[in-house]
């Protein structure tokens, strides 16, 4: 059981600093925070994570449908997912035109099995059968990682190159930090809710936290990978 005041998400933070911080201060970002990246990998990161997100729209409409079904309506929970939606919206045709900026062809884009492999996780989770909480975390994982590596390049001291800035503020403006914050809440809401409950079902909703850790570690692997494949050589 979790100590009282110490959310699920800081606990998980902790253990698991190591992989997170792989995650979040990947050497492709440092790359970027420090100007010497190259170019084609930014290119191929852009290509492959146009596959992702389009994957990643089904996705948050399943944790939008998760959320109609577990929240009560009054808790907000399924405007945020919306905006989500929303803005997936947005960021779907700034991939377009930043692809053509680019001179990356978007059509003939063929993902590589990390992006199969990542998108293929997604469509795990949108099962009935994954509950609110587990998909939360994994949403808000996701979605944090992206916030810090990008707001880590926009810092006091970056020499992230003008052409790559605004592909920075994507994710790592303060009102995306301010979203992430709220999913983060959310799925500490939900975890709290399932660590606590001590009826009958308390062997089940202990399994749904392991889970929920589970697939927090899993999301910081497949971030990790990612950052990877655009990273290195061709
Ligand atoms: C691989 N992780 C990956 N792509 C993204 N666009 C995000 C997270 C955040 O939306």
């Amino acid at each position: 059981k979790p100590k009282a005041g110490v959310s699920m998400t800081n606990t998980w933070l902790r253990k698991h600093h190591l992989i997170y911080a792989g995650a979040t201060r990947h050497p492709f970002i440092l790359s970027i925070r420090d100007g010497t990246v190259d170019l084609s990998a930014f290119k191929r990161w852009l290509g492959q994570d146009y596959i992702f997100v389009r994957a990643f729209v089904p996705f948050v409409a399943s944790v939008l449908i998760k959320a109609w079904k577990n929240s009560d309506h009054e808790s907000g929970d399924i405007e945020l997912v919306l905006s989500g939606v929303a803005a997936l919206n947005d960021e779907i045709e700034w991939f377009k035109q930043e692809a053509s900026k680019w001179g990356v062809e978007l059509s003939g884009v063929v993902p590589e099995k990390t992006t199969r492999d990542y998108c293929r996780f997604l469509e795990d989770l949108m099962s009935p059968d994954v509950d609110y909480a587990v998909a939360m975390t994994a949403f808000w994982a996701i979605e944090a990682v992206y916030q810090e590596s990008f707001a880590h390049c926009l810092e006091e001291g970056s020499k992230t190159p003008p052409e790559l800035q605004e592909a920075c503020q994507r994710w790592g403006n303060d009102g995306f930090g301010q979203y992430c914050s709220s999913l983060r809440n959310i799925a500490d809401r939900e975890l709290e809710k399932a660590a606590s409950d001590g009826g009958p079902l308390v062997k089940v909703s202990e399994d749904m936290v392991t889970k929920a850790e589970v697939e927090f570690q899993r999301v910081l692997e497949y971030e990790v990978q990612f950052w990877n494949m655009s990273h290195g050589s061709p």
